[in-house]
């Protein structure tokens, strides 16, 4: 019998959970939420070289970054001021599905792939509380993600993250190592200018 791969523990991944419909509304949601709150380049600490997603954020937390202060979450948006505004019902809606956690997600990132942006093998912990899963909906072009160990020079695996997927990283695999390594231009009708939204979902505070 050929030998199965499991996914890694703490790892659950909800292909097509959004059908079409639920996809354009949270693109709808997630245009209003960047009305308030417009999309910005954020920089890496120390360096200030620019990243190639552009951010913004909704929730009562929102993950930044810039040279001086370095990565961390604060209530306002670093360019206008403003608190975020709060998340999309629909959006938060997502999380009680699947999350399992008792408490609702305080920061939900907006991550926005041009063609050519990616993102480099990282881990997120900037969180106080790790006990909380991370939630990721793709919506847009199709892009080559990929998901590692614990330690940066573990092997890792390559997936396909589609429009209406809905990735959950809790558990073991809270910290794993992970990143984007390419979009698929085109391969979505989803967004009329092509590109890829990504929403994280994040419990900062326990
Ligand atoms: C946490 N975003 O913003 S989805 C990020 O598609 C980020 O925009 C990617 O990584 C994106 O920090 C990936 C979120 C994700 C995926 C895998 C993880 C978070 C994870 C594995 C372990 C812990
Ligand atoms: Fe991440």
């Amino acid at each position: 019998m050929a030998k199965t791969n499991p996914l890694p523990e703490g790892l659950r991944f909800y292909p097509g959970f959004l059908d079409r419909q639920q996809q354009e509304r949270l693109v709808d949601q997630v245009r209003d939420v960047v009305t308030v709150a417009p999309l910005y380049v954020p920089v890496m600490p120390k360096t200030g070289a620019p990243m190639s997603v552009r951010m913004t954020n909704c929730g009562p937390l929102g993950w930044v970054t810039d040279k001086d202060r370095g990565y961390r979450y604060q209530a306002t948006h670093p360019l206008t001021g403003k608190p975020w505004p709060d998340i999309p019902s629909e959006i938060g809606a997502i999380w009680d599905a699947v999350a399992d956690y008792c408490k609702p997600p305080e920061a939900c990132l907006v991550n926005f792939y041009g063609e050519d942006a990616k993102m480099g093998l990282h881990q997120d912990r900037d969180e106080q509380d790790f006990s909380a899963p991370v939630v990721s909906i793709s919506l847009g072009d199709t892009c080559l993600f990929r998901v590692g160990g614990l330690h940066r020079k573990d092997p890792t695996r390559s997936f396909r993250l589609e429009s209406g997927d809905v990735l959950v990283l809790g558990g073991e695999s809270r910290l794993r190592f992970h990143g984007v390594d390419r979009l698929y231009p085109g391969s979505s009708t989803l967004l009329r200018q092509g590109g890829r939204i990504n929403l994280t979902l994040r419990r900062v505070n326990p």
